[in-house]
């Protein structure tokens, strides 16, 4: 049997680190565009400043200073402005995916091209006519568009001037902006998602956050994306109930405008495995994992699961629900579930980290290889990702994030051997192939990661790529920013026009 006749076979992206023109045809600021580059030895930071001219930095998923707000500075590079430039290279880009063979195509539209400053009255046409030539080029392409609203996106001017997330404003700005969307591409997409991992979501950068406790952020340790530190995490926890009312609601709203829509939830659901069969280890890896199933359990039963309670206890929290939450959550459930899966991560009793819930950190694993990035390479997991998933939510499933983020070397006449990336993706669609055939899971389709190389989200690096397709730029932003076919590109054309029958 093997995959299904209809599977959708494609590549994903985000605006933030694909798109670029972060200041054209009206585009206002958004937190992603003030996030410097970063490496192994420095990482990313944004630069802040209070009305006094006092400036300092916070790391991805800290919050910012209350009263400070998120700045540019001359003589840092900023990657998101130019990325891979697909404003530009739409056209040239979209023919490479159809040539692949691609059946869709992830990608988000930018809040600030459309809202520039999120609580605008009225749409910015500028922002709104330039996807209209995206989806129409993908369309004639035969390519169907799977759009995440909200992929890492916050505009400047929310953060500052409500508070971000923390702020139920927050939810009508976003209904506002995610039903002009609707309203406007209803016949031209189908297929969507509401909000990008909203498991890992955090701090400044991605909900907008501020307050007292990150006031010496200066002095503190620097987060990794999805973690918070525990005085802030009460207030992510009800900044994400915000989003996830708004989530719920953007559901309800895209059902009027076309009943044919399909609404996915989004989390980042790489998987984790206790280290031991020590019964700490195990209860700990479960305790561990329903971190993230909190919010697909909101998501797709439509209320907070009965341990929600004792992960708010850990951070002494207490969540606000307003009249009406409940009856929101449960009614506008999502259609699909949509996940990022990279690796595995392993619990361990003794060394574990208990603020993130992607599956991003944790003790080695000595069954499985790293990347050069150190992310264990688990094509397994995978099948047993999407078993668990399948059993809790009896929702169709859809891989929209896979892949390995690695350095390329292009040889002296031009081509690029990623044996090492075929070699990662052969063995998690094998893995998926598992899942369907014997294991009768319904799976969506696949949507490889930066099927286009385009910027790392953790690290701001151009040398983590994932792509099939190689752009020519580099760390700094120097290069001609052309498009080559690695050897993925052949591989990946074969795999779609088989249907997964020859990997
Ligand atoms: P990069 C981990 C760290 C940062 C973002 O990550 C993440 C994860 C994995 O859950 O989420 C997704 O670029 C995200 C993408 C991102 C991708 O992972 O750090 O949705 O935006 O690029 C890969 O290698």
């Amino acid at each position: 049997m093997g995959f299904p006749q209809n599977f959708l076979w494609g590549g994903a992206t985000a605006a933030n680190q694909y798109e670029g023109g972060y200041a054209e045809d009206g585009k206002g600021l958004a937190v992603a565009d003030l996030i410097t580059d970063g490496n192994k030895e420095q990482p990313r930071r944004i630069f802040y400043r209070f009305p006094d001219g006092r400036e300092g930095t916070i790391g991805l998923g800290e919050c910012i200073p209350a009263g400070a707000q998120g700045i540019l500075k001359d003589d840092y590079y900023y990657p998101s402005h130019v990325a891979t430039d697909f404003y530009h290279h739409y056209k040239e880009d979209i023919a490479l995916f159809a040539e692949m063979g691609f059946k869709v195509l992830r990608l988000s539209i930018s809040w600030t091209r459309i809202f520039p400053n999120g609580d605008d009255q009225q749409p910015n046409e500028a922002g709104l006519a330039f996807y209209d030539k995206v989806f129409d080029e993908m369309l004639t392409h035969g390519i169907e568009p799977l759009v995440t609203i909200l992929h890492f996106d916050m505009p400047v001017h929310l953060a500052t001037a409500y508070g971000g997330w923390a702020n139920r404003k927050l939810i009508d700005f976003y209904l506002r902006y995610a039903s002009t969307v609707f309203q406007r591409y209803r016949n031209k997409v189908k297929y969507w998602v509401t909000v990008n991992e909203v498991n890992v979501l955090g701090g400044y950068w991605t909900l907008g956050l501020s307050n007292d406790a990150a006031s010496e952020a200066g002095s503190k340790k620097s987060y990794n994306q999805g973690e918070t530190p525990d005085a802030e995490a009460g207030l992510k926890f009800q900044a994400l109930h915000h989003l996830m009312v708004a989530s719920a609601l953007a559901n309800k709203a895209a059902k009027i405008i076309n009943p044919d829509f399909q609404m996915g939830a989004m989390l980042a659901l790489s998987g984790i495995y206790p280290a031991t069969c020590h019964p700490e280890d195990v209860f700990g890896a479960y305790a561990f994992r329903r971190k993230a199933l909190l919010f697909s359990d909101v998501l797709f039963h439509g209320e907070y699961p009965n341990y929600a309670q004792s992960i708010f206890d850990e951070y002494g929290f207490t969540l606000k629900m307003e009249q009406g939450d409940a009856e929101i959550l449960k009614a506008y459930p999502s259609d699909f579930l949509a996940f990022s899966y990279y690796r595995t991560t392993v619990f361990d009793r003794f060394s574990a980290n208990t603020t993130t819930t992607g599956g991003q950190q944790g003790a080695p694993n000595p069954y499985l290889q790293t990347t050069a990035w150190g992310w264990p390479i688990d094509p397994d997991g995978l099948r047993y990702v999407l078993n668990e998933l399948y059993d809790r939510y009896q929702k169709p499933l859809f891989i929209v994030e896979n892949g390995m983020g690695a350095k390329d070397t292009v040889n002296a006449d031009g081509t690029i051997e990623d044996d090492y990336r075929i070699d990662y993706l052969r063995g998690h669609i094998r893995a998926i192939k598992e899942a369907i055939e014997k294991d009768h899971v319904p799976v969506m389709g696949y949507t490889p990661w930066g099927c286009i190389d385009i910027v790392s989200a953790g690290t701001g690096e151009m040398a983590k790529r994932y792509g099939m397709i190689y752009v020519d730029m580099d760390d700094k932003g120097h290069g001609t920013l052309k498009r080559s076919r690695k050897k993925s590109f052949y591989w990946y054309q074969h795999v779609i026009k088989t249907n997964g029958e020859e990997l």
